[in-house]
C-alpha cells in the first residue's frame, strides 16, 4: 500500500470512529419517545391526567408534584427512586432534606399509578408516572403542555445519605448553582427557566428565615437584595418562633397560576429565596429573568424544553431496573 494510502486509511477510520461517537452520543439521549405505551398502554397519559386532576379538586397543593420530579430527577436520575418508602426510614425520601417534600405530590403519584395498573398492569414505570404527572400539574394551573417522553425504568436503590449534597440549597451561591445544573448535563439558561417553577408551590418559613432575621449573623440585618416591604410581609408571616409546619406561598401574587409572575417579582425584589433572587443578582442570568418577566410565551417555551431535558438525566432504559408494581417499594 502507498503512503499516501495509509494515511487516507487513517483518516477515514478516524472519521468512522469519530461518527460512531456522535451516534452513541446521540443514543444515548434518544431512549425515551413520547409514545412508548403506544401498544402497550395507550391510555396511560388520559387515566394519570384524570388522576391529577381529581387531586386537584382536593387540594392545590398538588403542584408540589413538580418539586417531586425534580428531586427525583437530580438524584440518581429520573427513576422514582424519590417514592420509595422503607421501614428502616433511610430511602431519599428519608433525608432531613425530603423532610418538606409535600406528601400530597406523593400521594398524586401513587393514586395515579393505581388508575394506570388498572387498565394496564405491569407495563408502565412509576418514573414515567411521575414525569406525566408533573406536566399534567403544570398545565392545571395554566401552564405550558408540552409532550413528555416516555420509557423510563424504576430504579433499584434509594439511599437518603446521598440526597443533602446532590441537592443545590435556596442560600447556595449562583455559581455554585450553575455547576449543580451542568453536572446534570442543564445550561444557565435551563437553569433560568425551570426555576420559574417557583410561581407555584408552597414553602416553609425555615428556608427563609437567615434572610429576614440577623442576615449573615449580624444582629438585625436582612438581605440587602429584598424589597423592604416584602421583608416586612415575610417577618409578619414568619415571626421568629413561626410553626415550621406553617405553609407560605412560593409567588405571593398569583400564587395558584402557572405564570412568569416569578420573574416579575425577581425584577421587584420579592424573590422568596438567596438562590431566586441571586438570577436576577447576576449579571449573567439577569437577561434572561428580563426576557422572561416581559415575555411569558418566551418562559414558556424555556420551561417545556428545560423540562424534557430534565426528565432525561440518568434514565435506566430498556432492561435496566425495574417496572414497579407498587411506587414506594421495589418488587
Ligand atoms: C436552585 C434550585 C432550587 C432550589 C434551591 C430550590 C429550593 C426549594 C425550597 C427550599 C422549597 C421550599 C421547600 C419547603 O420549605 O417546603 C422549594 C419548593 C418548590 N420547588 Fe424548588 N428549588 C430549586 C429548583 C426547583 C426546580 C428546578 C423545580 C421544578 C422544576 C422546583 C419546584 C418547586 C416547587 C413546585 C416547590 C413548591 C413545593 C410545594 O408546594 O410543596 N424547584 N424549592
Ligand atoms: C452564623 O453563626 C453560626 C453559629 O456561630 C454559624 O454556624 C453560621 O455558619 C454563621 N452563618 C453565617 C452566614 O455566617
Ligand atoms: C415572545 O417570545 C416568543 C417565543 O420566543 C416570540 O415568538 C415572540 O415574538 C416574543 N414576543 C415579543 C413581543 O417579543
Ligand atoms: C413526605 C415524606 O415522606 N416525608 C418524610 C421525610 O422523612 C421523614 C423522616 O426523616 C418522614 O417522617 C417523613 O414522612
Amino acid at each position: 500500500m502507498e503512503k499516501w494510502e495509509m494515511k487516507g486509511l487513517r483518516w477515514l477510520l478516524l472519521l468512522v470512529v469519530v461518527v460512531m461517537v456522535s451516534m452513541e452520543t446521540e443514543r444515548a439521549d434518544a431512549q425515551l419517545w413520547t409514545n412508548f405505551y403506544k401498544s402497550s398502554c395507550p391510555n396511560v397519559e388520559a387515566i394519570v391526567k384524570k388522576a391529577v386532576q381529581d387531586k386537584f379538586k382536593v387540594t392545590l397543593a398538588t403542584t408540589a408534584t413538580l418539586r417531586l420530579f425534580f428531586h427525583d430527577c437530580i438524584i440518581q436520575g429520573c427513576d422514582a427512586s424519590v417514592m420509595i418508602a422503607n421501614a428502616k426510614g433511610d430511602a431519599e425520601k428519608d433525608a432531613p432534606d425530603n423532610l418538606s417534600l409535600a406528601g400530597d405530590a406523593f400521594d398524586t403519584v401513587i393514586r395515579a399509578k393505581k388508575a394506570v395498573e388498572a387498565q394496564c398492569p405491569g407495563v408502565v414505570s412509576c418514573a414515567d408516572i411521575l414525569a406525566i404527572a408533573a406536566r399534567d400539574a403544570v398545565v392545571q394551573t395554566g401552564g405550558p403542555n408540552f409532550p413528555v417522553e416516555l420509557g423510563r425504568r424504576d430504579g433499584l436503590t434509594s439511599q437518603a445519605s446521598i440526597v443533602h449534597s446532590n441537592l443545590p440549597h435556596p442560600d447556595n451561591d449562583i455559581n455554585s448553582i450553575i455547576k449543580f445544573y451542568q453536572g446534570r448535563h442543564l445550561t444557565v439558561n435551563e437553569m433560568v427557566a425551570l426555576s420559574g417553577a417557583h410561581t407555584v408551590g408552597f414553602s416553609h418559613c425555615a428556608p427563609v428565615f437567615s434572610r429576614i432575621y440577623d442576615y449573615k449573623n449580624k444582629s438585625g440585618a436582612v438581605d440587602p437584595s429584598m424589597n423592604p416591604a416584602f421583608v416586612r410581609d415575610l417577618q409578619r408571616v414568619c415571626p421568629r418562633n413561626v410553626d415550621p409546619a406553617i405553609a407560605i406561598n412560593m409567588d405571593t401574587f398569583t400564587p395558584n397560576n402557572f405564570d412568569n409572575q416569578y420573574y416579575k417579582s425577581l425584577i421587584a425584589g420579592r424573590g422568596l429565596f438567596a438562590s431566586d433572587q441571586d438570577l436576577y443578582s447576576s449579571t449573567l442570568t439577569r437577561p434572561m429573568v428580563e426576557l422572561f418577566a416581559a415575555n411569558q410565551t418566551a418562559f414558556f417555551q424555556a420551561f417545556s424544553v428545560a423540562m424534557v431535558r430534565l426528565g432525561r438525566f440518568g434514565v435506566k432504559t430498556g432492561t435496566e431496573g425495574e417496572i414497579r408494581r407498587d411506587c414506594t417499594t421495589f418488587n
